[in-house]
């Protein structure tokens, strides 16, 4: 099972050493990069450099976004789920996801990005979410897959960013992290109970496996010889793992549970390598991947129009709220005068 543990060694070679050193703020910069270096924390009232400001604002936002459009596969089910307990439980996670994407919303904020102009981005398809959400969820083993692979994925991705250099970002994924660490376990527990049950059962399992085991392994980004972004954010202490690192990480901790599950993993080429004391894996589909990220899988115009509709319906709670806090503004300038 995933753990608590935060202490995930990093990556050799992580080093604070920004490309280049703007000709105004040499000793701005140094002072930030001694930060860096020495393993500290970047807070919202230091200085930073443009490209480090720009970056964590990307990546914050996306993750917000892939936390709010994540909640629509499984919302989907709240209504149809086969018990009170399921139930219970389904809507507790989805209102989770609810709740990281507002943190991270906030941590972006810090960074002096307008939430309006974010969600604007993610509702006009200019930003991008995660690429796992364009998939449907077709019954409930499908629930039980995201709870357990989809959100072991995500846990794993998400543990080395506590340790990130920007604070708080690192401190809101602390709280993220134990969520979506019983997330997972909720998940796994659903398809456990599903493969203890009816041969039509298992085979709903399996199938579900079978369809989101390689999107799984997509989520985390492109081969490291192909990810724009990587060396950079690792540099900067915001990456602390590699996506292919952390992929294989996934698959070596994701091996033994199927293998307890009784579930197979979908892949003719997943086999131990001793030398290597990993798993060796398959090729994952990449122009599946960017054809989905860019736009064009299965569910992306379906979920980004559920999302717009849920913003546009919500239109007269935010009105309310603000006709509020201008008449308790009103009433408090009233008594003070
Ligand atoms: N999907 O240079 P790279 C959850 C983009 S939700 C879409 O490697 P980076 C949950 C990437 O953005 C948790 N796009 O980028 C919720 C970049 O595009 P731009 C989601 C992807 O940023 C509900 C380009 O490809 N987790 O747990 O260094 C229910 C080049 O990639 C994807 C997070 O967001 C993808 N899979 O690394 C259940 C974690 N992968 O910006 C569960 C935070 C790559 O140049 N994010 N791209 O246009 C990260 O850790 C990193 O941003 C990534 C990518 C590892 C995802």
């Amino acid at each position: 099972m995933y753990t608590q543990s935060f202490n995930v060694p990093d990556s050799p070679g992580l080093k604070a050493v920004p490309d280049t050193v703007p000709a105004e703020n040499p000793e701005l910069l140094s002072r930030f990069d001694a930060r860096i270096e020495a393993d500290g924390k970047i807070e919202p009232q230091d200085w930073m450099p443009e490209g480090y400001r720009k970056t964590l604002v990307r990546q914050i936002s996306q993750h917000a976004h892939s936390e709010v459009v994540g909640m629509l596969p499984e919302g989907n089910w709240i209504t149809r789920a086969p018990s009170l307990k399921r139930k219970a439980i389904l809507i507790a996670k989805v209102q989770d996801e609810g709740g990281h994407g507002l943190y991270l919303y906030s941590a972006a904020e810090t960074l002096g990005a307008s939430r309006g102009d974010l969600i604007d981005a993610l509702h006009s398809g200019r930003a991008k979410y995660s690429s796992i959400f364009n998939y449907p969820a077709l019954n409930w083993a499908d629930v039980g897959v995201i709870g357990g692979l989809v959100d072991g994925a995500a846990i794993m991705n998400q543990i080395p960013l506590c340790r990130c250099s920007y604070g708080p970002y690192a401190r809101a994924m602390i709280r993220v992290c134990k969520e979506e660490s019983f997330h997972q376990r909720q998940g796994y527990e659903a398809l456990l109970v599903m493969m203890r049950g009816t041969a039509e059962q298992r085979a709903m399992v399996q199938d579900a496996v079978n369809r989101f085991w390689w999107k799984c392994l997509a989520m985390f980004g492109p081969p490291d010889k192909d990810s724009a972004h990587s060396e950079q954010a690792m540099r900067w202490g915001i990456k602390r793992i590699s996506n292919d690192d952390l992929r294989q990480k996934f698959i070596d901790a994701t091996v033994p549970q199927a293998k307890v599950l009784g579930v197979t993993l979908p892949d003719p080429d997943l086999k131990w390598n001793e030398e290597r004391q990993h798993y060796d894996h398959g090729e994952i589909d990449w122009d599946e991947f960017w054809a989905t990220v860019n736009g064009n899988g299965p569910c992306n115009r379906e979920r980004l129009a559920t999302r717009v509709k849920a913003h546009n319906d919500g239109q007269w709670v935010r009105d309310a709220a603000i006709a509020y806090s201008l008449k308790q503004q009103a009433k408090a300038s009233k008594e003070a005068a």
